[in-house]
Parts: C-alpha cells; structure tokens; sequence
C-alpha cells in the first residue's frame, strides 16, 4: 500500500503480544532531533501501552542516521535485548549525501537483520522535505515510531 495512503499509528490490537517480558532497546539520532524526538516518544509509549515496562526500554543516543548502524551492532552484542530499534530522519539536500546516508544505513541494517542473533526495526524517515518528515512522526500520516514499537514486539515474538 502506498504510504500517502497508510496510517502508520494503524494496527489490529488484537493481533499484537503481550511485551510484559520483553526487553527493547532503540537508538536514536540527533539530527532532525524534533522529528526524531516525536518517533522515540512515539515507539516508547506504544510499547507501553503492550505492557513493556520502562525499565525495560533502553534509549541510546548516536549523532547522526549513519551511526546508527554502529549502535544497533552495539546494542545487538550486549545480549540483553529482544529486539532493537532503530529511528532517524533523513532529509533530501542539494548534496548526494542522502543517497549515501540512506543506503548506508539501509544496508548496514539489512547485514544486521541476516548475520545476528535478534531483530532490528528499521525506523528511518527518507523524506523529500520537513514535511514529509513531520507527516509520519505523529502528523496526518501517524508515526513511524508506533509502528517500529508494534514491528519490534511482534519480531521479538517470532
Ligand atoms: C551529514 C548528514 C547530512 C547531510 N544529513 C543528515 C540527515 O538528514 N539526517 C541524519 O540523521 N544525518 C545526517 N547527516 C549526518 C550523518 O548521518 C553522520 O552523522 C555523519 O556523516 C557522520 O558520520
């Protein structure tokens, strides 16, 4: 489905586990840090609402979209968690740096999701624009964050 036409805050409860005993970690970048703030605030209340306690939500800062390869990798050696997630924002410049951040980092998650032990949810906004970005980290397209939190439960499950 395209994702103008998605609301990324949508899903069936019913067909959600309970995440009581499941340990989340997620990192997060700080560049676009009002987008990126909205998708952590986002994933971590959902995954509260599925019984996550919040104790049991570890958030790990990175400077920008590129190192959160780096972190996942991090999080995924400590052997603690379930699952991880990841969240950041890139946003279309003038520079081919968003060709290389978005498919360097796409790659780098998809190696992580083949070679380790436990899943990692990809929650990385590529948009065109600001808003674009602000449409799905809470506005009239939901947010990206909910839904990694219902990927991550539903994965740590698998
Ligand atoms: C350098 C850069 C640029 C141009 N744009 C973004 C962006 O839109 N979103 C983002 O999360 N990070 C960006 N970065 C930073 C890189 O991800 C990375 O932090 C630096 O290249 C250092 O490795």
């Amino acid at each position: 489905m395209a994702t103008s036409l998605h609301n990324l805050s949508d899903y069936d409860t019913n067909q959600v586990p309970d995440a009581s005993n499941m340990c989340i970690g997620i990192v997060v970048s700080e560049w676009n840090p009002e987008i990126t703030g909205a998708l952590l605030s986002g994933a971590v209340s959902t995954l509260e609402r599925h019984g996550a306690l919040s104790e049991n939500i570890h958030v790990k800062r990175v400077p920008g979209s590129f190192e959160l390869i780096y972190g996942a990798h991090q999080m995924c050696l400590n052997g603690g968690y379930d699952a991880v997630i990841i969240l950041g924002c890139v946003i279309r410049g003038e520079t081919p740096h968003f060709d290389y951040i978005c498919q360097g980092v796409t790659y780098g998650i998809a190696r992580l999701n083949s070679t380790g032990e436990i899943p990692v949810i990809y929650g990385l906004l590529t948009t065109n624009d600001l808003q674009q970005a602000k449409d799905r980290c809470g506005g009239r397209l939901g947010n990206k964050g909910d839904e990694c939190a219902i990927d991550a439960i539903k994965m740590a499950k698998f």
